[in-house]
């Protein structure tokens, strides 16, 4: 195992006090790296363009905080010309899923072995708190997921697991910045599965979003773990079930219950690898 100074360089991050973006470089460069033991010159940190993005400056590794929304293109690139190196990919929702949303699904379809991380936190946030596809459409007055500046947003919920879990990625989980050894876990689960792996990451912005938003995300979060019942909304009609990781219909089913209801944590699937 690495020593964990390693992983980190000497810059000081730029992040506001109490992003939670600084959570996933404590995940990533304390324990996820050295654990996982991958050498810094084998490690290639591919960001876009956003407060997330900055986090390649600061972990000791090969990285490029390259173009807004095309972070999966440099990373499949990389991937295809250099496969010894081990491939993240980091950004934004507004990076991921608007700019770049198109670059997903064939990502996916191709299935290479690299691992993106979705640093979901409602807002395009370098930019000033502008709606992104993620920012949740409530009626006026309904509740604290609206960004701060533009309200109500205009267009309905991009919802990341759902359109994730329709293209098929081959690995899809959900994590969140205040429970970080469970982020590490899922980091790790999503690094070490041979395949396309999307992890997405409730990151609080302290800046632009509502205030409340984080403190009602953890307060409704629940826990997914296989083998064990899931525990649906109480407005839910079915019949809770074991969560079993291969079953794409199941995690279908999960995907659609609202952010709103209950915030779902953990692997939702775990499909076909590459050998
Ligand atoms: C091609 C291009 N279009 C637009 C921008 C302006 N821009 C920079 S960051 C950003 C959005 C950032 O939001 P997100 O990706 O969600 O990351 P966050 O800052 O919230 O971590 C935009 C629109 C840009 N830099 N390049
Ligand atoms: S604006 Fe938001 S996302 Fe950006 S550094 Fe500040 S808290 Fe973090």
């Amino acid at each position: 195992m690495r020593a964990r100074a390693d992983y980190r360089t000497t810059l000081k991050p730029v992040w506001c006090a109490g992003c939670g973006n600084f959570g996933l470089l404590n995940a990533l460069t304390k324990r996820v790296l050295p654990e996982i033991g991958i050498p810094n010159y084998q490690t290639l940190i591919i960001s876009g363009i956003g407060c997330s993005s900055r986090i390649p400056a600061y972990i000791d590794t090969y990285g490029f905080n390259s173009i807004h929304g095309r972070a999966l293109v440099i990373a499949q690139g990389a991937k295809l010309a250099k496969p010894e190196l081990t491939v993240v990919a980091v950004g934004g929702d507004g990076d991921f899923f608007s700019i770049g949303a198109g670059h997903l699904p064939h990502a996916v379809r191709r299935n290479i072995d690299i691992t993106c991380i979705m640093v979901n936190n409602f807002v395009y946030a370098l930019t000033k708190g502008q709606i992104s596809p993620t920012t949740p459409h409530l009626l006026r007055g309904e509740g604290p997921f609206l960004s701060l500046e533009q309200y109500p947003p205009v267009d309905p919920l991009l919802d990341m697991i759902s359109y994730s879990l329709s293209t098929r990625a081959s690995f899809i989980a959900q994590g969140i910045t205040t429970d970080i050894p469970h982020l590490e876990w899922l980091i790790k689960e999503g690094i070490e599965h041979k395949g396309f792996s999307y992890i997405s990451v409730f990151s609080h912005c302290v800046t632009f979003n509502p205030p409340e938003l984080f403190s009602t995300i953890r307060a409704n979060a629940r826990y997914l773990q296989e083998g064990e019942l899931v525990e649906l909304p109480a407005s839910s009609r079915e019949k809770p079930w074991r969560h079993d990781l291969s079953d794409i219909s199941r995690a279908l089913q999960l995907a659609q219950i609202s952010l709103l209801d209950e915030p779902l944590l953990g692997i939702f699937f775990r499909g076909k690898e590459v050998y």
